[in-house]
C-alpha cells in the first residue's frame, strides 16, 4: 500500500438475496479532513452470484388425470411444470418419478426448459 493510502471497507450489513436484487449500484465518496474539505467519488457495482437456495416448484398443484386403457404407447398422459428460481445450472430441472406403481409409465424430456410430458411406455 503506497504513504498515505487509506483503506475503506464496504460491508454487507443484511442478508443478501440474487432474486430479490442481482445488482446494486452505488455512489461513494472519498473526503479529506482539511477546511474545506476536497472529496471525490466513485461508482462500485456489485453483483451478487447465485446459490443454490431455491427448491423447484411446481406450477400446478396435485395432478389427477385418465387416460383409455387402449392409449397408445407414447400417448402423453400429463404435462408438469414447474420453475426454480435460481439462475443457471442451479435452476435446471429435471423430472423423474419417484414412488407409484408406474412400470407402463415414464417420464420423458424432450426439452428441460419444457414442461414434462408423462407419456406411456
Ligand atoms: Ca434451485
Ligand atoms: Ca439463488
Amino acid at each position: 500500500m503506497k504513504p498515505g493510502c487509506f483503506v475503506g471497507v464496504i460491508s454487507v450489513k443484511r442478508a443478501l438475496d440474487r432474486e430479490v436484487m442481482n445488482r446494486h449500484v452505488m455512489t461513494v465518496m472519498v473526503r479529506d479532513q482539511g477546511f474545506p474539505s476536497n472529496k471525490n467519488f466513485t461508482r462500485v457495482t456489485v453483483t451478487v452470484r447465485d446459490e443454490n437456495d431455491h427448491a423447484p416448484l411446481f406450477v400446478s398443484g396435485v395432478t389427477e388425470t385418465s387416460i383409455f386403457e387402449s392409449s397408445a404407447v407414447g400417448t402423453s398422459v400429463a404435462q408438469l411444470s414447474a420453475v426454480d428460481q435460481d439462475r443457471g445450472s442451479n435452476a435446471e430441472i429435471s423430472y423423474s418419478i419417484v414412488s407409484g406403481k408406474h412400470t407402463n409409465i415414464d417420464t420423458s424430456f424432450p426439452d428441460p426448459s419444457s414442461p414434462a410430458p408423462v407419456t406411456l411406455v
